[in-house]
């Protein structure tokens, strides 16, 4: 039934908008769990096990977006391996493309219910800056330079923008301004949790 569903609240925008740092912020108030499919692909990109560690690093340094398969059923893993007893999920950075939507439908639509999304709203050159000054500080991530930023923009105006207005039209897109503050952020944020009912 619809109650034993798992409750999704999917978090997107740019690169570099403040989707993990809004949900840590979420995650330490209320319990939730995280799951960020950059992350998860990071961590599998490191295990050496992995038949898919190779071709991760090439999409991510690429900009370019996992065919879905790979990040989907790490996105099921995490949330069956999660023993919280919330059942809520913020999955941050996907999906961000008609691929990942498909994709999710047809292997996650059965076990989650999506509850709405987040849409971290943020200039292209606030986000910019905000990678290469992570970038700078030593995030050890193979994508905040200069070069893949350009690439990781392009997808995602081209791919990510187009399924933000898919959501949008089906009434489940709810914006956050995260150019302000993170405090900022995340109090708008509670507001519209307390709106979904979260
Ligand atoms: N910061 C955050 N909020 C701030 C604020 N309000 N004021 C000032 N500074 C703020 O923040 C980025 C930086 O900004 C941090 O230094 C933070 O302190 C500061 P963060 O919270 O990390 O932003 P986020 O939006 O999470 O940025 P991230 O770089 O993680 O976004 P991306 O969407 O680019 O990265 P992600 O990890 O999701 O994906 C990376 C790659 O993996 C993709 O390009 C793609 O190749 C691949 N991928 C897939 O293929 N499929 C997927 O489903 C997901 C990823
Ligand atoms: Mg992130």
């Amino acid at each position: 039934s619809a109650e034993q569903k798992f409750e999704v609240l999917f978090i997107l925008g740019g690169p570099g908008a403040g989707k993990g740092t809004l949900c840590r912020y979420i995650t330490e108030k209320y319990g939730y769990v995280h799951l960020s499919a950059g992350d998860l692909l990071r961590e599998e990109r490191m295990n050496p096990n992995s038949k898919y560690g190779e071709l991760i690093e090439k999409f991510i340094k690429d900009g370019k977006i996992v065919p879905v398969a790979i990040t989907c059923s790490l996105l099921d893993n995490g949330m069956q391996a999660s023993d919280s007893p919330h059942k809520r999920f913020l999955i941050d950075g996907f999906p961000r493309n008609q691929d990942n939507v498909d994709g999710w439908n047809e292997a996650m639509s059965e076990k989650c219910i999506v509850k709405g999304v987040l849409f971290c709203e943020c200039s292209k050159e606030v986000c910019t800056q905000r990678c290469l000054k992570r970038g700078a500080a030593g995030s050890g991530r193979s994508d905040d330079n200069e070069e893949v930023l350009v690439k990781r923009h392009e997808t995602y105006i081209t791919n990510t923008l187009p399924i933000i207005e898919h959501f949008e039209k089906q009434g489940l897109i709810y914006k956050v301004n995260s150019m302000q503050s993170p405090e900022k952020v995340f109090e708008d944020a509670e507001e519209i949790l307390y709106k979904i009912g979260w």
